[in-house]
């Protein structure tokens, strides 16, 4: 037992992130899962939204604190266990993580969020067609402008070669991507810089389907 939870779900991008950023800095936490999908989806049951009225995962309980958005998360992380810290202490290469990082997990994820999907198809009556080219056109404009930055930011990883926020980020996104078929032949520095990273133990650990409650 921990008393550290992740309440998340296997296939969330956001609570990839966190996994992520847990595994790499060592430390260990209890998963529980809100599954997005079975009963209607267990996020919007009155229990998880004492957790976070916005239903959505993930959400973090670390000791007396209570935390959703998972880039909030992993600041927090940042600030409390600072021996590996995600955002570099350069100030410049700092907020040039950041800005990476929102680029993916604020300009692109949302976009393509279950909520987002679900709307789409249900009450848009959108067809599946239209629905995958609505997907797909938020990744590759997010792709487009990510593979032109690594250009200039990328070593082994996508800032340098230190693990990064915005490699947090761009692991779950890519698999996120090759899950719905987008294809990524596009974007060599974006498939290499994630190749390296899922090498990577903290990486390998939090992938989706090494997760408990993976079906
Ligand atoms: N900005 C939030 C996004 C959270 C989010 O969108 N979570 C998704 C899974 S990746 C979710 O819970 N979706 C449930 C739904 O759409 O009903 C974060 O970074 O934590």
């Amino acid at each position: 037992m921990s008393d550290r939870i992740l309440y998340g779900y296997w296939r969330s991008s956001a609570a990839y992130r966190v996994r992520i950023a847990l595994n790499l800095k060592g430390l260990s936490y209890e998963q529980r899962s809100v599954h997005l999908v079975k009963n209607g989806g267990e996020q919007h049951s009155a229990d998880f939204q004492r957790l976070n009225p916005n239903q959505l995962v993930p959400v973090l309980v670390d000791g007396q604190m209570t935390l959703n958005q998972s880039l909030a998360i992993v600041d927090y992380l940042d600030d409390t266990y600072p021996e590996v810290t995600l955002t570099p202490s350069d100030k410049q290469q700092r907020y040039l993580v950041k800005a990476m990082a929102q680029d993916i997990a604020v300009d692109m994820h949302p976009l393509n969020n279950l909520r987002v999907l679900q709307y789409l198809t249900n009450t848009l009556d959108v067809n599946d067609d239209q629905k995958s080219r609505w997907y797909a056109n938020w990744i590759i404009k997010g792709f487009d402008a990510l593979e032109q930055r690594l250009q200039q930011t990328r070593g082994k990883y996508s800032v340098g070669d230190q693990v990064t926020l915005v490699d947090v980020c761009l692991v779950p996104q890519v698999y996120n991507a090759k899950r719905f078929n987008v294809d990524l032949t596009a974007y060599p520095n974006i498939l290499e810089v994630t190749a390296s990273l899922n090498q990577l133990p903290a990486f390998a650990d939090a992938i989706p389907e090494a997760q408990p409650d993976a079906v």
